[in-house]
């Protein structure tokens, strides 16, 4: 195997932070002795390790250096073309049964799969160095924060870790010697980063992750779908809390009323962006602050949801990020910023499709070739991606470190579709609103490999992300329902929606302050809505569009509904559940056949 990731040697001080805990340091011995690394470097998380890091990853091409002036102390690291998005077909639930891992996750048996990757780990990091990389997830003073060890061979992976999760000592000092305490264990090789010997491995029975053969993101960085997803949606259930594919935005209104927002939208369909948003000029007043723009970890507190958001950066997607569109995201990338698959300007400033300006008249594109304004291939890849700290982030919200988390009024799904689902709509009950999570549907994006625009059914946007069988997921929804006394009310939205011209109807991005402002207006219980077979649907009246230059007819298409689309919706919600093998709970069916009979009526 060619040694992609040749071994450093730190000098004295740097990678020597062992931790104390033995069950750690006996599992580190383990892994190493079967991956037979050159050396062990120790994480501490500090600034002298990074800068270390970072030179030697620049020595090894591993990074390249962008303008010092432009985007100050960032670098662009190309991933190799065959490896550029998630592969959900080699993403697998190993639970003893396959039942626990249920009909929409890949299942492969535990002891055959440790078998099988011990075989492809076997050697896999001779001539190299194995990183150990501590870290946590959540504020440090968080009940639901968990210890996390990644073991790697990739310095990409170290320096992204030490941007998306809190890393290092934090790690070892919560963990302690205790050895019986609980973590998670991550090992990633990036073998030969052959798609062939590609696998991403849940065992949430034994708390363990184990990633070959990719070097990115939501691959190989495990704390991120891996951890705070597929094995906290796991632990979640078991111990009573929610782990959702969910941003977490706060919204103040002019009066300074203050309400917390947590929505779903699968990758790719906006929550980076909606986290945040800046109201336009006619909200004066209104503020939007930002929790999390990826990940939710909620609990119930006095009969509320309070959500903290596990992580310490943000993964966004590149591409189409302006000063037009997120003004935050791009006062957030312009330092202390690591670029993954972006283009490359001749006075190394980075670039991509939908950047304010004109195109630069040369460049090098994602995979390192010339590019130019003429070229048919895209400069950036349309899952280029920043990892940058979210106090980068002008608009993050004072609270963000809070332990106890903040409480939800409002939970919103949405995904991106051209027709049928409307722009807003408000669920009448808990019930209802678990069942539009549980029937919602997206248009695949490039944020994971395979067709891009095809409809797919994704539950809460965790089709991908939920490591346990998705019917006792749904019944864990309607459980928490049952405990909530003071339930956040539940939304769905759709920016995406198209007219006959092909042409998004609504204008977004900061726009969706409009919707967004209803959503607290229903919470404060003073937003106007007539009941509709889907729900609470506001009046183009209800919605203020002050301001807005959309025409008339285009509002009352994007809050349409079409029963003939609506017949075909609801035939497809049958077809997915029916999918699913009888593991859909009796509410939703019951749900299903209620909003049939509504439109019936
Ligand atoms: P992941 O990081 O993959 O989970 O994605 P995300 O859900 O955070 O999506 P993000 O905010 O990065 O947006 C993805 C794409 O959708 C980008 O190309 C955005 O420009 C585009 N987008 C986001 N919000 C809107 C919107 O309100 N309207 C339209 N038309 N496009 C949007
Ligand atoms: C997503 O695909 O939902 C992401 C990017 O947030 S990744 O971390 O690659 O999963
Ligand atoms: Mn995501």
């Amino acid at each position: 195997m060619k040694n992609i990731a040749p071994a450093i040697f730190p000098p004295n001080g740097i990678g020597d932070t062992k931790p104390t805990n033995q069950a750690v340091l006996d599992w580190v011995h383990e892994i190493g002795k079967l991956t037979t690394p050159e050396n062990i470097f120790w994480c501490d998380g500090s600034e002298r390790e990074n800068e270390f890091l970072i030179a030697e990853s620049l020595k090894q091409n591993v990074l390249i250096k962008l303008n010092e002036k432009k985007v100050p102390r960032s670098y662009l690291h190309r991933s190799n073309p065959n490896d550029v998005a998630r592969v959900e077909k080699v993403t697998f639930i190993c639970t003893p049964t396959k039942e626990e891992a249920g009909p929409t996750n890949n299942w492969s048996e535990p002891a055959d799969t440790y078998s099988k990757l011990y075989g492809l780990l076997n050697g896999a990091m001779r001539g190299r160095t194995m990183f150990v990389v501590p870290y946590i997830m959540g504020p440090p003073d968080s009940p639901l924060t968990k210890v996390g060890f990644e073991i790697t061979d990739s310095k990409y992976v170290v320096l992204s870790m030490r941007i998306m999760t809190r890393m290092g000592k934090i790690a070892l000092e919560r963990l302690g010697s205790d050895p019986k305490a609980e973590w998670n264990r991550g090992v990633h090789s990036l073998l030969d980063v052959d798609p062939e010997r590609r696998f991403i491995c849940h065992f949430p029975q034994d708390n363990t992750i184990i990633s070959v053969g990719s070097g990115y993101g939501g691959n190989v960085l495990l704390s991120k779908k891996c951890l705070a997803l597929r094995i906290g949606s796991y632990l979640a259930r078991k111990q009573g809390w929610m782990a959702e594919h969910m941003l977490i935005l706060g919204v103040e209104s002019p009066e300074g009323k203050k309400h917390y927002v947590a929505a779903a939208f699968p990758s790719a369909c906006g929550k980076t962006n909606f986290a945040m948003l800046i109201p336009p000029a006619h909200f004066k007043g209104w503020k939007v602050t930002t929790v999390g723009d990826d990940i939710a970890w909620m609990e119930i507190r006095s009969g509320r949801l309070y959500a903290v958001n596990p992580e310490n950066g943000y993964f966004g997607v590149v591409p189409g990020t302006s000063y037009k569109s997120n003004p935050n995201a791009m006062k957030s990338i312009e330092h202390d910023t690591l670029y993954t698959n972006v283009a490359l300007t001749d006075d190394a400033d980075v670039w991509w499709e939908g950047k304010d300006g004109a195109p630069p008249e040369h460049a090098i594109d994602w995979r390192g070739n010339d590019w130019t304004p003429d070229s048919k291939e895209k400069a950036a890849h349309p899952n280029s991606r920043f990892a940058t700290p979210m106090r980068n982030n002008p608009a993050l919200d004072p609270d963000v470190e809070k332990g106890e988390g903040v409480p939800i009024s409002a939970i919103i799904f949405g995904g991106r579709r051209s027709d049928t689902v409307p722009l807003i709509y408000e669920a009448f009950d808990w019930i209802h609103g678990v069942y539009l999570g549980a029937t919602m549907a997206s248009e695949t994006t490039a944020a994971a490999t395979g067709a891009v625009g095809k409809v797919r059914r994704d539950p809460m946007a965790m089709l991908p992300f939920c490591g346990y069988n998705i019917g006792d997921y749904f019944r864990h929804w309607i459980d928490i329902g049952k405990r909530l006394t003071n339930p956040p009310l539940v939304f769905s939205v759709n920016w995406f929606r198209k007219g006959a011209n092909g042409k998004f109807l609504w204008p977004g991005f900061g726009e969706n302050m409009r919707v967004l402002e209803w959503v607290i207006d229903r919470c404060e219980q003073n937003g106007g809505a007539v009941k509709s077979p889907v729900g609470w649907l506001p009046t183009p009246h209800d919605l203020d569009l002050g301001g807005l230059d959309i025409d008339h007819t285009c509002v009352a298409d994007l809050l349409g509904i079409d029963h003939e689309e609506w017949q075909k919706e609801l035939a497809e919600h049958k077809m997915f559940f029916d999918s699913l093998g009888g593991v859909v709970p009796e509410e939703l069916h019951k749900q299903r056949e209620q909003f049939a009979a509504r439109f019936a009526e």
